[in-house]
């Protein structure tokens, strides 16, 4: 068997929801208050993320991702100190993995595949992350968007990658769990597999996702009946 899998990490292998336990601790604020504050981070973090994109502007994902923090508190009229702001950023290295991710990279790994993370985080982000939920031992290449200092869905990303990986764009197939980067990656002429885990509607935009499951071992099961 010949090819690689790029997982995405935020949302495919970690789950980013899991900052709602450092963010209850850290702001002691009702859960639905936490709730709300989780959302806006994650979606300010994206949509930060697609923006310096298209300003032809860069900055690596810790610091969008400590924009998109700061953003969701003050939308939520919150205000911690720098101490407690850190320790809240802080979360993002030791997000809960998947409880099917170590095995879906070990099957994939035993079957020949190439294993990677294919990730907007920059690469020490990526690292401590991949060192704390235990994925580093089952990965051959981390390959940050930061490389090409732009973020996924811009085809350069999805390049770089190939490259890096020493494969045909497509003969690699990314796996995540974000619609938007599994449009991107169809768009740009990589294989690609959906991990659907909220049951959401297809996109409205972007290639069809080739393979759709609920979970990363659905992904693997259809990746290896291929
Ligand atoms: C990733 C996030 C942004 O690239 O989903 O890992």
């Amino acid at each position: 068997m010949t090819g690689a899998l790029c997982f995405d990490m935020y949302g495919t292998l970690c789950d980013t929801s899991s900052v709602t336990d450092r963010l209850a601790e850290t702001l002691d604020v009702p859960g639905g208050l936490v709730d709300a504050v989780e959302r806006t981070w994650r979606s300010r973090q994206l949509e930060y993320s697609f923006q310096l994109s298209l300003m032809d502007a860069y900055e690596p994902f810790w610091e969008v991702t400590r924009r998109g923090l700061d953003y969701a508190l003050a939308a939520h009229d919150l205000d911690p100190d720098a101490t407690d702001r850190e320790t809240i950023l802080a979360a993002y290295d030791e997000l809960a993995p998947y409880p099917d991710a170590v095995d879906s990279l070990e099957r994939l790994a035993d079957a020949g595949y190439t294993v990677s993370v294919l990730s907007n985080g920059n690469p020490s982000m990526l690292e401590r992350l991949a060192d704390d939920a235990g994925l580093d031992a089952h990965l051959d290449e981390i390959v940050s968007a930061d490389e090409v200092r732009t973020f996924k869905p811009s085809p350069e990303v999805y390049e770089n990658a190939a490259q890096r990986l020493g494969e045909l764009i497509e003969d690699c197939r990314l796996v995540s769990g974000n619609a938007w980067d599994v449009a991107g990656a169809g768009a740009a002429g990589m294989g690609t597999a959906w991990v659907n885990r909220r049951r959401d509607p297809p996109e409205a935009i972007g290639p069809t996702p080739e393979i759709e499951a609920r979970s990363l071992s659905g992904v693997v099961d259809a990746v290896l009946a291929d």
